[in-house]
């Protein structure tokens, strides 16, 4: 098989890169090593920045989005018994997120890929790539059982953290910055209606709370556990009665119960390649860099990653320029550490870390209390938020 980039993995990263690629009028191979029913059930982000409802949007793939989104202005912080609400619209002249699943995103990412014909191959195996420093690079793997080879011009890293690519690329050619954190979420999906419009990040003694949502009949929440946390303890009564504790604040309000029918523990970590290229090999998303969740920058770091590579693509094909593709790596890796510093500061700031004294808890209150007060912070905070 031939083709002009060859795409590793269908995720959020991987499938846009093929839909904008598309666009321009460049051809390209997605393998998958999991099923499509995988992919799209696999519980992920739900936070869209206003950067990515736009690029969806002018990709072709923003109706249902449009549509089932739900847009948000703000979003409330939770202490010391009340809610204090953050009006991003107001503090940004105007910007705002949406909430709509990442499962969602990449089915419509999907349905789009299969409108257009052109290659996307799941459950693919054995998967491996080469000689990405020459102008043939290769991908190498099993399509339905058949040994297949995709010579391609160049290679799109979009297999998330655990993928091939990254782990294709010799230690001595980059630099990894890493922190991993001392717990983790357990996060629920719950068959209730939202008993709010609008997220609420909540810092309680006993931890970190998150109330978000998927639908108007879908909650999605969680609470801060430790890193390795079992979930057989975790009765769904004990789930409730742990997220109102957290949530518990002079308005009254607690997240409605109901259903849950998922529950499921993710570790968080920090983590940052450096650099991003690999003579024709374009690491992208989850692949290069990840940031705890707390900041909601995953995904939308992924899409803006692969805006940039379609866009340097595009000036490479239509005109043989090389400068966008040069700087790449440096423009996605100054938007990830600024996606980190943002991240790491919130997770900071809500999550009580294993051996923390009331000094430690002290300071947090009193972060969480400047945020609230000061107009300043408040904006730093709402831009950061909606990207
Ligand atoms: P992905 O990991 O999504 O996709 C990579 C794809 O490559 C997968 O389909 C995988 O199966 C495939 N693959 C792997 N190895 C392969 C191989 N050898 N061969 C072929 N294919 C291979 N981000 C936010 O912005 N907001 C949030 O609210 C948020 N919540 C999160 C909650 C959780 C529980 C988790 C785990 C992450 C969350 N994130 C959030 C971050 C998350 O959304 C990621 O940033 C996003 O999935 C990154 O997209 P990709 O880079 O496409 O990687
Ligand atoms: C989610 O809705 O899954 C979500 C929202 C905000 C976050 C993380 C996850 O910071």
């Amino acid at each position: 098989m031939r083709t002009q980039v060859g795409i590793v993995g269908a995720g959020p990263a991987g499938l846009m890169l093929g839909q904008l690629l598309h666009l321009e009028g460049i051809d390209s191979v997605i393998v998958e090593n999991r099923s499509s029913d995988h992919v799209i059930e696999r519980v992920r982000a739900g936070v869209l920045e206003h950067g990515s409802v736009r690029l969806l949007a002018d990709a072709g793939v923003g109706s249902r989005l449009e549509r089932e989104g739900m847009r948000h202005r703000g979003l409330s912080l939770c202490f010391s018994g009340r809610r204090h609400r953050i009006d991003l619209e107001a503090l940004t002249g105007g910007r705002c997120i949406t909430v709509y699943g990442q499962n969602e995103v990449v089915k419509d990412l999907i349905a789009a890929r299969r409108a257009t014909g052109a290659p996307l191959h799941f459950g693919v195996d054995g998967v491996a790539i080469a000689d990405f420093d020459t102008d043939h690079a290769r991908i190498r793997c099993r399509i339905d059982g058949r040994d297949e080879e995709v010579v391609c011009d160049f290679l799109a890293g979009c297999d998330g953290f655990h993928g091939v690519t990254r782990a294709s690329v010799s230690p001595n050619a980059y630099l990894a910055y890493e922190r991993t954190y001392p717990f983790g979420w357990l996060g629920i999906l719950a068959e209730a209606a939202p008993s709010s419009d609008e997220l609420v990040y909540a810092l309680h003694e006993r931890g970190f709370a998150l109330f978000s949502m998927r639908s108007s009949t879908v909650t999605r929440l969680y609470l801060q556990v430790a890193a390795d946390e079992s979930l057989d303890p975790w009765t769904d009564d004990r789930i409730w009665e742990e997220l109102c504790a957290r949530f518990a604040g002079d308005d009254g309000w607690t997240p409605v119960r109901g259903a849950i029918w998922q529950k499921g523990v993710t570790g968080m970590r920090s983590f940052v390649i450096e650099p991003m290229r690999f003579g024709r090999l374009f690491l992208a998303g989850d692949a290069a860099h990840i940031v705890p969740p707390t900041g909601a920058k995953g995904l939308n770091l992924a899409l803006a990653d692969v805006r940039d590579l379609a866009r340097a693509l595009a000036g490479y094909y239509r005109s043989r320029r090389r400068d966008w593709l040069d700087e790449y790596s440096e423009r996605c890796l100054g938007r990830a550490w600024e996606a980190q510093r943002f991240a790491c500061w919130m997770t900071a700031m809500l999550h009580r870390a294993p051996g923390g004294n009331g000094f430690d808890y002290r300071w947090q209150l009193a972060e969480l209390e400047h945020l609230v007060r000061s107009r300043a912070a408040a904006v730093s905070f709402a831009e950061s938020y909606v990207g």
